[in-house]
């Protein structure tokens, strides 16, 4: 397999733009449109609501969809142009095949599924089934999330089947699960409004998700309090009544110490605790040595900023608690939820009018991505796939024997890891990009070159898919119908709008004729996603993420449906827990001790400084798509490290002098930018790049225990500065001559 790192920009060099690429040239965004469609941005967890233009068959503008509730038409940067991917010049118009010391060339789709088929059959046959795995990813609609979770157990028949969420929600949700029994957000967004404080944790809102803080702003002009806790001072901490500087790591002894003083000041709500609740004494017994004193000393947030927060917390009526990655991925992320949690809890500000807890579900389709059965433990309706009551339910959906059906299966960097063992030899992936994704990437690289036989299926050529023996040419949103379900658990429309373009398939097409060619195209008789989706209900009904009652048409015609909606005439449910029926096993809220402990790697003399990970507001994930939105990518077009003036200070690092980063698992340079807005011990670098630019070169591979997250908030590294000063980027100069 080729060497890598290679950049996109390489990558394209070298090869060339393949055979069939034939873009339409012009955007008409001018022109008089065929029709206007209403769908939702294909980015994040918010999905907001708007229009794409079309014409002739081409997604060529969009307008703001001022009635859908959530957004009322507002955008944030990157939604305005996500209309630009569809006409894209990179898009795969048709399958390409590497051929070794040429590379890709497009290739017909009997040739691209007739070797795929074969590749599979000669490694199942020859490894065992389990040694073929499949990635897949939640940008992909509810429809495609429960297709896939179907097609890796029942057409591959594997054990290995993981997400990309993964990387993303599954420490919230096994926190959720834990504490309630269910995990969704509690609660609609309209509650933020309303709130007397709102408490954020771990997240860049104003960045990530950028139209969610239209909600918050609402909340302030109408007396609410903020409290934002990150090691960095985010545009929205900025603008925060309380700003705690938290320790990369050490979250878990905050919220400790919150509750601790809760509890010697009686800040309680006792009849909540009482009635509703279980585990509150052993859960405070668990942080009665969480002094603020001592918390200070762990977290480095002033004593008295963690007693203000706990009384404006504690005195508050109503009260809403957010949190996201920053909190989460962490080898305690599940811990850090729970702790969320109790503080929640404990002043029993769940399930009535204006109190609320969230977690900021990420992705695009975040939330029903994580319900329909494509995480290596889950059945659809977010069953276990390890319970016998759950498998036997949906083989019986499935029309299979419960025997037949595979079990659980290795997390996402697990998997990955066994690949570089040896013991997976065949990876089929849709929808992720975990070279760039994934931490400790130099692991990941050597595992790709040890499979006997990779296909991928995208609509841009990422860097992964770069390993591939061959890319299947995928469709994007704009072009294929289903639903998505926002971070609120709306289930909303994905509308296509147009065809894909060239040769290229819509997902589902492409794994139905997989399908098809391994013997079960009778399991997967779809005639369209509304057939997915129809299953899907069925499958879903009578567990904790009840779609039952959900149809295409009552989601058109009520701008989204919130599940749980368990019959036909359920108007769904925005917020959750106000009948007080936990679906844990006693019928009660759970605290859950979780007391503070150290994170993977401390550091120490040799790797002195803290290194977190995150995002910024114009680049999206592994990149793919956002770094061939000109616009976007122009704005932010290389990862920088983010340094406090003392710290550079003291290594005598210069603006944009190019640091070397350098941690146990690797080394990468990059151009500093020094911040008055992050912890003097502490530096940040956005993860949106691969090869040679790639922050997950330096992160660590170790997971939390329960949900299997990667820790890449934290870990140690050392700084070299190397004293050659980068060239202004563009994105230096546009800010010099504003
Ligand atoms: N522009 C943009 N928006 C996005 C995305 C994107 O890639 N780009 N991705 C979407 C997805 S999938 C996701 S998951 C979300 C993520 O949304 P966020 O979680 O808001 O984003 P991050 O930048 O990963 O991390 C949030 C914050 O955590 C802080 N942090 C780091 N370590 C710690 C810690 O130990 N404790 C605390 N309290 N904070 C810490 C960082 O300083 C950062 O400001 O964004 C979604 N929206
Ligand atoms: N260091 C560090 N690493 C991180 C994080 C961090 O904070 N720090 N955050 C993590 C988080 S929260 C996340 S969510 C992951 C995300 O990591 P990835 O999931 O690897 O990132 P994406 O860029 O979404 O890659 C998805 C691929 O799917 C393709 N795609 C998108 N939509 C569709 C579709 O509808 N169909 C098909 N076939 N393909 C599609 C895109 O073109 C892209 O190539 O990264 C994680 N990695
Ligand atoms: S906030 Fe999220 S869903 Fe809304 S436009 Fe921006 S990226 Fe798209
Ligand atoms: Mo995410």
């Amino acid at each position: 397999m080729a060497k890598l790192p290679i950049t996109v920009d390489k990558i394209i060099e070298d090869f060339g733009p393949h055979e069939a690429y034939a873009p339409k040239q012009g955007f008409q965004g001018h022109a008089e449109p065929d029709k206007l469609v209403k769908t939702h941005c294909c980015f994040c967890g918010m999905q907001c609501g708007i229009q794409l233009k079309v014409k002739d068959d081409v997604v060529v503008g969009f307008e703001p969809w001022m009635e859908f509730p959530f957004n009322e038409g507002r955008m944030c940067p990157k939604g305005v142009v996500r209309y630009l991917q569809n006409n894209h010049p990179d898009r795969l118009l048709s399958p390409i095949e590497r051929v070794e010391g040429e590379g890709f060339k497009p290739i017909d789709w009997e040739t691209a599924m007739s070797r795929t088929v074969s590749e599979i059959k000669r490694i199942q046959s020859t490894y065992g089934n389990d040694a073929f795995a499949m990635l897949s990813g939640v940008s992909l609609t509810n429809e495609l999330s429960y297709m896939v979770g179907k097609f890796a157990r029942v057409a591959l028949k594997t054990a290995n089947i993981d997400y990309n969420g993964r990387l993303c929600m599954v420490s919230a949700g096994a926190g959720n699960k834990k504490a309630f029994g269910r995990d969704r957000a509690s609660n609609s967004w309209a509650d933020l409004k309303h709130a007397e404080v709102i408490m954020i944790c771990g997240s860049n809102v104003s960045e990530t998700f950028p139209t969610l803080i239209h909600y918050i702003w609402e909340a302030r002009d109408n007396g609410a309090k903020l409290i934002v806790v990150d090691p960095r001072i985010t545009p929205v901490a900025r603008t925060a009544d309380l700003y705690l500087p938290v320790r990369p790591g050490t979250d878990s002894a905050l919220f400790g110490a919150m509750l601790n003083y809760l509890v010697e000041n009686d800040l309680l709500d006792h009849d909540f605790i009482d009635n509703y609740t279980s585990g509150f004494e052993e859960t405070i017994s668990s942080v009665k040595d969480h002094t603020l004193e001592w918390a200070e000393g762990i977290t480095g947030i002033p004593a008295a900023s963690i007693r203000q927060a706990a009384e404006m917390w504690g005195r508050a009526k109503t009260s809403f608690m957010l949190h996201a990655r920053g909190i989460e991925q962490h080898s305690k992320g599940v811990d850090n939820v729970l702790g969320c949690i109790n503080l929640v809890l404990a002043t029993g500000r769940i399930g009535k009018p204006y109190c609320g807890y969230n977690t900021i579900t990420g992705q695009g389709n975040g939330q029903g991505g994580r319900e329909h059965g494509h995480k290596c433990d889950q059945l659809p309706g977010n069953r276990d796939i390890t319970n016998p009551e759950h498998r036997k339910y949906i083989a019986s959906v499935w029309g299979i024997d419960e025997k037949d059906m595979p079990g659980k299966g290795l997390s996402a960097y697990e998997l990955v890891e066994a690949i570089h063992r040896g013991e997976i030899k065949g990876l089929i992936s849709i929808c992720f990009n975990p070279i760039v994704s994934l931490p400790n990437n130099n692991m990941v690289r050597e595992a790709l070159e040890k499979l006997e036989f990779y296909v991928a299926i995208d609509f841009f050529l990422n860097e992964t898919a770069r390993h591939a023996n061959i890319v299947m040419a995928g469709a994007l949103h704009e072009e294929e119908e289903g639903t998505g379900t926002t971070a609120e658990g709306r289930v909303v429309k994905i509308n296509a709008a147009v065809p894909p373009p060239g040769d290229a398939r819509a997902d589902a097409a492409i794994l139905k004729e997989l399908a098809a060619r391994l013997g079960v195209g009778d399991k997967f008789a779809y005639r369209n996603s509304e057939d997915i989706f129809n299953e899907l209900r069925v499958a879903s009904k009578g567990s904790s993420v009840d779609y039952y009652g959900i149809t295409y048409e009552k989601i058109e015609k009520n701008f989204g449906v919130f599940w749980p909606c368990p019959t036909l005439d359920h108007p769904g449910t925005p917020r959750l827990w106000e009948d007080k029926k936990f679906l844990t096993p006693d019928g009660k809220a759970h605290f859950n001790p979780a007391p503070y402990r150290l994170s993977a790697e401390p550091v120490d003399a040799e790797y002195p400084i803290l290194l977190t990970t995150g995002r910024v507001v114009s680049q999206y994930l592994s990149g793919t798509q956002t770094r061939r939105l000109g616009r976007l990518n122009d704005s932010y077009p290389e990862p920088l490290l983010e340094i406090h003036p003392s710290l550079a200070q003291q290594y005598g690092i210069k603006e944009r002098e190019i640091v070397k980063v350098m941690t146990r698992r690797g080394e990468a340079e990059f151009p500093a930018q020094i911040v008055t807005t992050i912890r003097q011990d502490t530096v940040f670098i956005p993860y949106h790049w691969g090869g040679r630019k790639s922050a997950n070169q330096l992160t660590i591979g170790v997971l939390d225990p329960t949900s299997k997250m990667p820790e890449f908030k934290v870990c140690a590294c050392k700084l070299v500065p190397t004293g050659v000063i980068a060239p202004p980027s563009k994105e230096s100069l546009a800010y010099q001559s504003r």
